[in-house]
């Protein structure tokens, strides 16, 4: 399998994916609500989606798909390539802000990532890695992440999950709140995942993520040397949802031990 072609590939898929969406600010959009009234999807997630779907089939049919509006194949191993897809991740923010979404991409030959994407579209900067090789931002080599203490972190979190929920020890959260530098919440996933792996965030956790969020950080984070697992530590399930930590090397470990106490 040539990796460097298939990158080739997808990163023009990627630009031309992202130049639709901003086409279609012109257009209507159609939204629509899935598991509750804040859980939207548009048009133009659906169009994407189906995009991506039609070009890698065209590419080879026995490449699999999995996207979160469920338009390519019904997943049920990883054995074999798979195209893990969010076509839009943030879709609140490309309705609501018209800017802070991503498409991100991942490759995954036999559970292995091989290639990720993370592209944000209204500025048009792209990362992506390949396995082995290195991770770019607009092409330019993105160096490994530089150690630093919790007291000098900036971490990514949403505020719901500080709120009680009652899968996590909140006194430990609101402790790892008062000890961090800063903590700031973008409503992408993977605009999250980006900032860290370009070391503008030191650590990013979510309570629940799939695997179309983060599949494509994933392997950039192995290339710049950022540390991705669940929140217990262990690597993330591809196959269904989990919790999701991503931090510099550096605190990684110490953010489990001291702060993060699953109930
Ligand atoms: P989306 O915009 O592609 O749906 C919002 O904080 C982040 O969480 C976004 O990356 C969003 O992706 C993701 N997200 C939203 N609802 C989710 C759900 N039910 N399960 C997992 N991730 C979700
Ligand atoms: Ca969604
Ligand atoms: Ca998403
Ligand atoms: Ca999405």
């Amino acid at each position: 399998m040539d990796l460097q072609k298939i990158n080739e590939f997808a990163i023009k898929l990627i630009y031309d994916a992202g130049e639709q969406i901003r086409e279609s600010f012109s257009k209507e959009l159609i939204i629509e609500t899935k598991t509750d009234a804040n859980d939207l999807v548009t048009n133009i997630d659906c169009q994407i989606e189906q995009f991506f779907v039609k070009k890698i089939k065209e590419l080879d049919p026995s490449h699999k798909i999995m996207g979160e509006e469920g338009l390519g194949d019904k997943i049920v191993t990883l054995d074999g390539p798979i195209w893990i897809i969010d076509p839009i991740d943030g879709t609140m923010n490309f309705i609501k802000q018209h800017r802070n979404f991503m498409i991100t991409v991942g490759f995954f030959v036999d559970g292995v990532g091989k290639l990720g994407y993370l592209y944000d579209v209204m500025r048009n900067e792209l990362i992506y890695a390949i396995r082995g090789e290195g991770a770019y931002i607009d092409h330019h080599p993105i160096r490994k992440l530089e150690p630093l203490t919790i007291e000098e972190a900036i971490i990514g979190i949403n505020s719901s999950w500080v709120i009680q929920n009652g899968k996590i020890n909140h006194e430990k959260i609101a402790n790892l709140i008062r000890t961090v530098r800063g903590t700031r919440s973008y409503g992408s996933a993977a605009m999250e995942i980006a900032l860290v792996v370009t070391g503008k965030l030191d650590a990013y956790l979510s309570m629940r993520l799939a695997p179309w969020d983060i599949g494509g950080g994933m392997v950039i984070a192995q290339e710049v040397g950022a540390v991705a697992t669940n929140l217990k530590g262990e690597p993330f399930n591809l196959l269904s949802n989990d919790t999701f930590l991503i931090a510099n090397p550096s605190i990684h470990q110490k953010l489990l031990d001291e702060f993060i106490e699953l109930k």
